[in-house]
């Protein structure tokens, strides 16, 4: 929404997560997924949820595709259907590939109390997410971002993704090209203003 310039409120909603931290250390959760009024606009009582003047969407990845399609085609994808599938694509692939590595690393380094932790459980979400990261790296050295010479709505999700692989205090091994998309991700407003903060993502 930032990225694209539209006006939103936003309302922190997790059951896990709280003012606190994760309820894990025994905070209270912001709680609203739990309401039955949002378990009527969403029924797996996750975030995200949008609501657009009444149009209720769940599903991170079809909530971008969906602001892109009826606010913005051609800033995030050209306007051109080939682009937008292609796109699409590293969006699903963010979901599959990255989703569960990631959650578990960010539990295992942040959320959960230093005795509920466990090293081999830590070094086998690094160890996942390695591949599809070199995956990454590797396209990425035959266009500047995921869906070719424009950012699209596609290097939203992976540029997040990113940003916690590079945030975390762990083993990396060189990905140049990675490296350089994920600088140049940096520098949007959009990124710099909502997602950037290191405070999102390690404290918990
Ligand atoms: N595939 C879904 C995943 C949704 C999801 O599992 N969200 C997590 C947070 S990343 C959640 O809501 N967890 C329960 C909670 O925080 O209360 C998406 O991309 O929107």
């Amino acid at each position: 929404m930032a990225e694209i310039g539209l006006d939103f409120e936003f309302i922190l909603s997790s059951a896990t997560m709280g003012a606190s931290g994760h309820v894990s250390k025994g905070g209270n959760p912001y709680g609203v997924v739990d309401t039955p009024d949002y378990r009527v606009m969403n029924p797996n009582g996750t975030v995200p949820t949008i609501d657009d003047n009444g149009f209720i969407l769940w599903e991170s990845n079809s909530i971008v595709r969906y602001l892109a399609m009826q606010h913005a085609p051609d800033l995030l994808y050209g306007d051109d259907v080939r682009t937008f599938a292609s796109a699409s694509r590293w969006m699903d692939w963010e979901n599959n590939e990255l989703l569960h590595g990631q959650h578990t690393l960010v539990m295992q380094l942040v959320r959960l109390p230093e005795d509920q932790r466990d090293p081999a459980v830590l070094e086998a979400a690094r160890q996942e997410l390695l591949k599809p990261f070199g995956i990454l790296d590797e396209a990425l050295s035959k266009s500047p971002y995921v869906a070719g010479d424009r950012f699209t709505m596609g290097d939203i999700p992976l540029g997040i993704r990113a940003h916690r692989w590079y945030l975390f205090d762990i083993e990396r091994p060189a990905m140049p090209n990675l490296e350089r998309w994920y600088a140049a991700i940096r520098e949007r407003p959009a990124f710099k203003e909502w997602i950037a903060d290191p405070a999102h993502h390690l404290s918990g």
